[in-house]
């Protein structure tokens, strides 16, 4: 009597060429095999919750203003480019403004106030409803020229992430002048968590648009965690040119890690059939 089987991958064939003959290395390699299967399926899982995890971003999107539509003072000194945002899996957003404004901040007035960096304004529902902002706590009035042709100059300050309470217009901010452009420039609220805020002036001849970047982490913050868009906006405080925009938030996707009720299924499959060809290997030898 003849009898052949494949074991699950049909990686080894078991040839028991007589009922009472019973190959114990055979044996052990099929309980090896059953083994390494259950390797292969902690490694993988291990894997797909890993890809899922790691190195994801919430939001990573950029986005662009429309070009010159500045609305006093020209684009060479008050034109914003683009926004890039980002929301990385360990809670820290960061906000990147590229803007001609930073050569010129704190050197202008427009009715009597020097025109100066604004706060990021933030809707956690997507609308131009501001419910929190990354307010400038230091730093506001401070000049940020570079005077390397090549080289960038960074500066770094704090700020931190309040609670909007009430904003100011540049209207309100600069005494009814007439030459500003409309828009809510600066907040005021309770802080809720400390954050990061640089400027960085890429010399001249780089051609590169200078930038702002405001950081702050979001863990823990109900409104954030729970946001499926989050609304920007950042002007100078004239709002000579405003930058706003929309972006969506990507959950991980969860339900591409195995369900634990179809791991456990897998599992018990498995332990089935090793105990059905132990029983089988028993009754050989008996
Ligand atoms: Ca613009
Ligand atoms: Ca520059
Ligand atoms: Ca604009």
């Amino acid at each position: 009597m003849i009898i052949a089987y494949k074991i699950i991958a049909g990686d080894i064939n078991l040839n028991i060429s007589s009922p009472f003959i019973f190959d114990v290395n055979e044996t052990l390699k099929s309980m090896t095999l059953i083994k390494h299967v259950f390797k292969i399926f902690s490694v993988a899982t291990l894997l797909l919750t890993t890809s899922v995890v790691a190195g994801d971003f919430l939001v990573d999107t950029t986005i662009y203003d429309t070009p010159n539509d500045y609305v006093y003072g020209g684009a060479s000194r008050y034109g914003i480019d683009k926004m890039d945002v980002q929301w990385a899996d360990n809670g820290l957003i960061t906000v990147d403004v590229y803007t001609n404004f930073v050569n010129y901040n704190a050197r202008t007035y427009a009715g009597g106030e020097k025109i100066v960096f604004g706060d990021l304004l933030i809707s956690t529902a997507g609308t131009s409803d501001f419910d929190y902002a990354f307010s400038l706590s230091e730093g506001r009035n401070d000049k940020y020229k570079n005077h390397h042709w090549y080289k960038t100059k960074t500066w770094n300050n704090e700020g931190k992430l309040i609670e909007v309470d009430s904003t100011t217009t540049s209207d309100q901010y600069h005494n009814g002048s007439d030459n500003i452009g409309h828009g809510d420039v600066i907040t005021a609220g309770d802080a809720v968590a400390d954050g990061n805020w640089s400027v960085d002036n890429y010399g001249e001849w780089t051609g590169v648009t200078d930038k702002l970047s405001f950081s702050f982490n979001v863990t823990g913050i109900d409104a954030f965690q729970d946001a499926s868009q989050l609304a920007f906006s950042w002007a100078m405080s004239c709002a000579n040119d405003i930058i706003h925009g929309v972006v969506n938030v990507d959950r991980p996707q969860t339900n591409s890690i195995p369900e634990p009720t179809t791991f456990l299924l897998v599992l018990l499959a498995l332990g089935l059939m090793a105990k059905r060809r132990h029983k089988k290997i028993n009754h050989f030898s008996a």
